[in-house]
């Protein structure tokens, strides 16, 4: 976009174009993001242990629920849980619930140690076929207050960082300062 600019300084007609252009521009490109979250594929919700959380036991198994059922496919609904030297605690196949499948977990090793886990996951949707991926730490430590994991109760806002809205929802920003600059030229 800077270069588009640069090539006609002097042209204003040209420049009211563009800006309306620029700005019909946005109007589609939010409409098309509208769209993209009505879909919003099967979105991370909540986890136990929860995305951030800090507890006080290892847990058994790590587990989390999505916003859409999920499409049953060997391989295409995984946990993967790793501690902070990349090694892989989580053992076995990530299982899905039965009774509600938009709820899966994988188990981890016992007695995990203190520490902070990355959990990587990654989903296919039954409702649009689409295939999520997304990630989470929790961390281990005996030390902390919290006894229990509360499942929403986890530090910062979890189910935002994890659905693919706040990566798309940001862009429109940067492309309207270029506009407002032009105005002021
Ligand atoms: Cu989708």
């Amino acid at each position: 976009m800077p270069n588009t600019n640069s090539l006609t300084p002097s042209n204003t007609p040209s420049k009211a174009a563009h800006i309306k252009a620029l700005l019909i521009g946005l109007f589609i490109a939010g409409g098309l993001l509208f769209v993209e979250t009505a879909l919003a594929h099967s979105a991370y919700l909540r986890s136990n242990p929860g995305a951030d959380a800090i507890i006080a036991t290892a847990p058994a198994k790590v587990e989390i629920w999505f916003s859409q059922e999920l499409f049953r496919r060997k391989g295409e609904n995984t946990i993967h849980v790793s501690g902070a030297d990349g090694q892989e605690v989580s053992s076995g196949e990530t299982q899905i619930d039965d009774d509600d499948r938009t709820h899966i977990w994988v188990e981890v090793l016992p007695n995990l140690p203190a520490g902070t886990y990355l959990v990587e996951w990654r989903n296919i949707s039954v409702e649009d076929g689409h295939s999520t991926e997304g990630s989470f730490n929790f961390t281990i430590d005996p030390q902390t207050a919290v006894t229990s994991t509360p499942m929403e109760e986890s530090i910062g806002i979890p189910t935002l960082t994890n659905t693919p809205r706040p990566e798309s929802a940001p862009q429109p920003a940067p492309t309207i300062a270029p506009v407002s600059t032009n105005v002021l030229v």
